[in-house]
């Protein structure tokens, strides 16, 4: 009982030993995300590229400077990247040609 009681602390101190994860879905032309919303600190993405060209990944805090790359992947391939998150909400896009402008975008809050 005493180790639940430690552990419970952690993590109503916002201690998660397992990173949150999120699926990120690329078609022509849109992007899935696995679930609207996610906690704050270590976030995994897992890009899947379920469309029929090559797309990429890009990750920026609304507000924010710094952009995370996810770099092209090939249809129905996959690639997942770590990256720390703080709460608000951030943009997500493909930055290949137009696909941004055509629908490839998304907004994922965080906690
Ligand atoms: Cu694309």
């Amino acid at each position: 009982m005493k180790t639940l009681g430690i552990v419970a602390i952690a993590f109503a101190l916002g201690y998660h030993p397992t990173p949150a994860r999120l699926g990120v879905s690329a078609q022509e032309f849109h992007l899935t995300l696995s679930k609207p919303a996610v906690k704050a600190g270590v976030l995994e993405i897992e890009l899947q590229n379920d469309g029929e060209d090559p797309h990429d990944l890009r990750v920026r805090r609304v507000g924010g400077s710094h952009t995370f790359a996810i770099p092209l992947t090939q249809p129905g391939k996959r690639r997942t990247v770590a990256i720390r998150v703080r709460p608000g909400r951030y943009r997500l896009w493909c930055s290949v040609a137009d696909h941004r402008a055509i629908g490839m975008q998304a907004l994922l809050r965080v906690r």
